[in-house]
């Protein structure tokens, strides 16, 4: 079937209109990109994206991400044109205003059919990867009677000139996800002027390279643009099909410029754009043939629905599927034994070898959990026997090698999370979660169940330096608002941290691990106290003087701390705080009866203190690292750089004058 060009004209003008109209509107947003993918827009929904807007959730809708995030009003001006419920013209109107489901920038939480919160350069497509993994895992999993829909980006110079986007498209082509189509905004325009000012690159030789299938097309004849698609559509490769596009198409002055980039025309502009498009119709009106154009594009995903309704009412898998896409938890078979056996004690063990002693139990019992590892598998302990490989030629592992590309590792995370019926977790050394924060700090933001596997959490690795010894790491993850940070203890907390985890469908955690042994410091698993954030892990024998608060690693010395305290009469409670986000979160007189104010409170983190006197109080004593570390043996490490009894002791008894 080709498509009318007569009738797509008027729609890509309606995106056009909208687009300019709200810029100008709110003095404010980026109308260049709407207006230069304008007709690329109107080809592609009217033929191409199967989604059903009145049912925007259904899980084998294609999954559309707008990388190039700016260009938000493209993505609000086609979900209000083709019915969905929001936004609505008012919501349009309100662009960027407070309160309008319409921010500047396209977050998830905002509006069904934004499947991303984009704006990030770059980290859109990274996504849109994750959700053709889960995609294609799913569809192995489920067959295609329930799973069988395309992934689709929009994106612009700027996604491609991201490093991200090397590691995205690397591991895209490695797993061959031939059903992902990325529309390159080949405008030769960034904000700074014509993409000639900062690149060279031959996008195309890069992607053909990467194992990506290339095709070009004339952005503006919708016909060439239909070639295209369909060419990308037939090759068994992802493809990247570079719309080459005028930006700020139809502002007769200002068109093909950096101008229209990101502010809005002007009244004078705008209006000599209705001129040059034809377009006699006042701000924010459209008439109702075309409004009636759009509405039925919608109408072969309605179709489309209505018969996988049918597929999935007949299939016997159907309630498994919908709980699986809903994020809902299996039962859990072996969950409480398991705990009760770490309970009853055991070796030292390093927290890593603890998360993959829960992984084991965890990753048999949930399928939905999907591991991997930025090349670290046999260090972050992320593998299980339950998660083979998931490969080109078998979607149905569950064990992602991402090689080395953390960040592109952390994004796919976010767009497998955001697809559902996945929980993705992935490892790499804590130390890196610098190269994968913007992602994480994403994660937080769309409210995704992500889990990292963060391991080697402190100068307790050792050997390989200040280079791997994260510093400031966990007390800069604990910033990021709407994000986890559990520093668990032991194995028993361990197994609480995870549990916590899987249990929060709306935010992300971060583990971090150790990579040296440690013994069990709690005996008891009646209780998950790790979901308090902080707990009391031994009550003062003598009368209390000292509160030690600890985390990770340096609980097992806190104690040892407090048993030397209590030798000389002074009572000294110790407090784990595996998660200062969820303490923080417990009712006034819990957190004032853990952390009593008229004893001396001492923190105990073998990283920086910065932060810390929210527990300790200003006449708090902390005790942590506040410069880099060393190469050498980790046992060293924690007794040059002051984390022993006979370091602490003395600094405690001064304090306490
Ligand atoms: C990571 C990141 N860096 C910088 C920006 C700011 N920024 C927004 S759009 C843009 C230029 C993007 O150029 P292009 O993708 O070609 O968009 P176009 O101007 O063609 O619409 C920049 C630098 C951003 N949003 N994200
Ligand atoms: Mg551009």
């Amino acid at each position: 079937m080709s498509l009318d060009p007569a009738r797509l004209a008027p729609m890509a003008n309606a995106i056009r209109a909208l687009a300019m109209d709200a810029v100008q509107a709110a003095n404010s947003g980026h109308p260049g990109m709407p207006m230069g993918m304008a007709d690329v827009a109107a080809v592609l929904w009217s033929k191409y994206i199967k989604f059903d807007p009145k049912a925007p959730k259904w899980p084998d809708r294609d999954r559309f991400v707008l990388s190039a995030g700016h260009g938000s009003m493209l993505l609000y001006s086609v979900l209000h044109l083709t019915g969905y419920s929001h936004p609505t013209i008012g919501e349009i109107r309100n662009f960027r205003q407070f309160g309008s489901p319409c921010a500047g920038h396209p977050e998830n939480t905002h509006l069904e059919g934004v499947e991303a919160t984009t704006g990030p350069l770059g980290q859109g497509l990274a996504m849109a990867v994750g959700m053709a993994i889960a995609e294609r895992h799913l569809n192995a999993e489920f067959g295609d009677a329930l799973v069988d829909h395309r992934t689709w980006v929009i994106a612009g110079d700027g996604c491609l000139m991201e490093g991200i986007n090397h590691e995205a498209i690397g591991l895209a082509g490695h797993l061959k996800l031939g059903r992902m189509t990325v529309l390159w905004d080949d405008n030769h325009i960034t904000i700074d002027g014509s993409t000639d000012l900062s690149t060279s690159e031959d996008i195309r030789a890069r992607y053909a390279a990467t194992g990506w299938h290339v095709v070009s097309c004339n952005g503006h004849d919708t016909a060439d643009i239909e070639r295209a698609i369909d060419e990308a559509l037939a090759d068994p490769r992802p493809s990247l099909v570079a719309c080459k596009t005028i930006i700020g198409k139809g502002a007769p002055n200002k068109q093909g410029t950096s101008a229209t980039h990101g502010s809005a025309l002007g009244e004078a502009e705008v209006a000599a754009a209705r001129q040059t498009l034809g377009w006699s119709y006042p701000a924010f009106e459209i008439p109702a043939d075309i409004y009636a154009d759009w509405n039925a594009t919608g109408d072969r995903g309605n179709a489309a629905h209505s018969q996988w309704r049918d597929r999935l009412k007949a299939s016997d898998r159907a309630t498994e599927f919908t709980a699986r896409m809903n994020g809902e938890l299996p039962q859990l078979h072996d969950w409480a034994a398991y705990k009760a056996q770490v309970a009853a004690g055991g070796p030292k063990m390093a927290t890593r070898k603890s998360s993959e002693a829960a992984l084991d139990v965890l990753t048999q019992d949930i399928p939905a959990l999907i591991g991997g590892s930025a090349d670290l598998t046999g260090s972050n302990n992320t593998k299980t026997p339950s998660t083979g490989p998931l490969t080109a030629e078998n979607y149905g592992g569950r064990y992602v090698y991402y090689g080395i590309r953390e960040f592109g590792m952390a994004a796919a995370m976010n767009g497998m999370a955001l697809h559902g019926g996945i929980i993705p977790y992935g490892g790499t050394f804590l130390v890196f979660t610098d190269y994968c924060r913007p992602a994480i700090r994403l994660s937080a933001i769309q409210h995704v169940r992500v889990v990292y596997v963060m391991t080697h959490d402190s100068i307790g690795l050792g050997e390989d330096g200040p280079t791997h010894q994260p510093v400031e790491h966990v007390q800069s993850l604990r910033m990021i608002p709407n994000l986890l940070v559990m520093r668990p203890g032991d194995t028993l907390e361990t197994a609480e941290c995870w549990e916590i985890a899987l249990n929060e469908r709306s935010r992300p955690t971060v583990l971090a691990l150790t990579r040296q042994n440690l013994p069990a410091v709690r005996h008891d698993a009646s209780e998950n106290l790790c979901a308090k954030g902080g707990y009391r892990l031994r009550g003062a024998k003598a009368g209390r003087r000292v509160v030690l608060v600890a985390t990770g690693s340096e609980v097992e010395l806190a104690l040892n701390v407090a048993d030397t305290l209590e030798g000389q009469g002074i009572g000294a409670d110790v407090v784990s705080m595996p998660c200062t986000e969820l303490f923080d979160e417990q009712p006034d007189a819990y957190r004032a009866d853990i952390l009593p104010r008229d004893v001396l409170r001492v923190s105990i983190e073998a990283g920086t203190t910065f932060g810390w006197e929210r527990y300790t109080g200003l006449d708090g004593l902390r005790i942590g690292l506040d410069h880099f570390g060393a190469s050498a043996p980790a046992e060293v490490l924690f007794e040059e750089f002051g984390f022993s009894v006979e370091k602490i002791m003395p600094k405690i008894l001064a304090k306490l004058g």
